[in-house]
């Protein structure tokens, strides 16, 4: 007996990757809305609004919002159990800090999550997956304001309500950790909506920006089960093992510390107050926080029912003396691992570490785990047949989904369910490239804005039908 029977076997989007239609129904313009593409090199460019002659990927992304009909049908063709996706928080508020909700937002995934419905497929649905209203980052300076937190548990509050009976699995913000390595930009602004000016000690911010995140994810949860207790509300943790370099006591040391620097969102999350190694570095690095007794209150009232996490790569560290306070820099201090290949993109896969990872949480938490995002992005090449022979692709998922199954099988983790990332191709969040790929299924548009939009089922799609129609039994 390996996986559950009910084992959620599904696939993964975020809305502003894949949906377009950025300025339909009444959308506003969302924080996604105005970075511009990046490329295998470089980084993608934030931007202050919309300028003339710049090209904006996610505008488009794969037309998702007039094509979903079609797309949930080749999901079904899969035998998706569950469909995670987010919703686009300006589809329903335009410029966040409104009263009233957009009715044509609301509709739109009304008619969503039936179409999953109609074939079975249960909503596994984030709130805030790398966007928001950009009014709110423009007129309020993002989650830098505690404003924010009344915006975003009204906007939830909405969603619980109106989605109730429809969707039973939300997970709060996407990969809220990310901004761990508070030194990136980009990170800082797809978490948090804001970039930090010069001068601003970006430390600080990131930890009151997440700290006012996890009120706001805390408050939801609460707010959540009294609509109505059946609902299952989850974090979502970009789980990224960080390993000591060599086993000199110093490293493990430092392979510690990062951890704990990367993953105190977790337990703030899972158990509802904040690890003393943080409040020690605050109180170290003088940083007064804006936290209030209601705020460590809500926490405690907001644990999360599930501990939903991505998991691509992982790390090495080494401890270096010039460090004496154990200080996680993760630009500085991190070191190739020997002992992994990497994609095309320096991601370093590690199957094992999945199974590292699913332990890891287990020995800390009581939740059940769900692994929210999992892959490997590619090239891909359309053969002259029309053929997409992913084996790298294939080869990838049956090397994690054996560890996830050991990990079960053999160490009694608590896995509820897999949706692997961009079941469907569509836009990279670090890049803006089309061409960097996850699906079973094959999208026709490219770097350069060409492209039909069609679609075509990769070699993977008939590959992982067969694991889901057998529970995973048969990689
Ligand atoms: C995660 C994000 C996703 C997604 C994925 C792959 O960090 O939650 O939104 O995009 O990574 O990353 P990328 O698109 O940069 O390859």
């Amino acid at each position: 007996m390996s996986f559950p029977k009910n084992f959620l076997w599904g696939g993964a989007v975020a809305a502003h990757q894949l949906e377009g239609g950025y300025r339909e129904g009444g959308k506003g313009l969302s924080i996604a809305d105005v970075v511009t593409a990046g490329s295998a090199t470089a980084r993608r460019r934030v931007t202050d609004g919309i300028l003339e002659g710049e090209y904006y990927p996610n505008h488009e992304g794969i037309d998702f919002y007039h094509r979903y009909k079609e797309d949930i049908a080749l999901f079904a063709e899969m035998g998706f159990k569950c469909f995670r996706t987010s919703i686009a928080w300006a589809r329903i508020f335009p410029n966040g800090d409104e009263l009233t909700p957009n009715e044509a937002g609301l509709a739109f995934y009304d008619d969503l999550f039936d179409e999953c419905l109609k074939y079975g497929i249960e909503p596994v649905v984030t709130l805030s997956h790398f966007e928001m209203p950009l009014h709110l980052t423009t007129a309020y300076g993002g989650w830098k304001n505690r404003k924010l937190i009344e915006f975003f548990v009204r906007f939830a509050t909405v969603c619980f309500e109106r989605y109730k009976g429809k969707v039973k699995y939300w997970m709060t913000f996407n990969e809220i950790n990310n901004q761990a390595n508070f030194a990136d930009d980009h990170s800082m602004y797809f978490n948090s909506g804001f970039i930090c000016a010069p001068g601003d000690n970006h430390e600080q911010l990131m930890y009151q920006a997440a700290h006012y995140e996890l009120v706001a994810s805390a408050l939801a949860v609460k707010k959540g089960h009294e609509i109505d207790p059946g609902l299952q509300i989850g974090c979502m943790i970009a789980m990224t093992p960080i390993y000591p370099a060599t086993c000199k006591p110093e490293d493990v040391l430092m392979a510690e510390r990062a951890m704990q620097r990367r993953f105190y969102y977790m337990d703030v999350h899972a158990k509802g107050f904040y690890p003393p190694n943080i409040l020690k570095l605050w109180e170290r690095k003088g940083y007064q926080m804006d936290i209030t007794e209601e705020d460590l209150a809500a926490l405690k009232a907001g644990c999360v029912d599930y501990i939903g996490f991505s998991y691509y790569m992982t790390f090495a560290i080494a401890h270096k003396d010039s460090n004496p306070q154990y200080d996680y820099n993760e630009r500085a201090d991190l070191v190739r691992n020997p002992f992994v290949q990497a994609s095309d993109w320096g991601w370093q896969i590690d199957p094992v570490g999945l199974r590292y990872a699913l332990n890891w949480m287990t020995d800390r938490y009581t939740q059940p785990l769900f692994i929210v995002e999992n892959g490997l992005g590619a090239y891909d090449t359309v053969l002259p047949d029309g053929s997409i022979q992913d084996d790298y692709r294939i080869a990838y998922f049956q090397q994690h989904i054996a560890e996830m199954k050991k990990a079960v099988e053999e160490d009694g983790v608590n896995l509820i369910g897999y949706t692997p990332w961009g079941c469907i191709d569509l836009i990279s969040a670090s890049t803006g490239e089309m061409d960097k790929r996850y699906g079973f299924i094959y999208v026709d548009k490219h770097n350069d804005r060409t492209g039909t939009l069609e679609r075509k089922r990769k070699k993977s799609f008939y590959w992982y039908k067969k694991v889901i129609a057998s529970n995973g039994e048969d990689l």
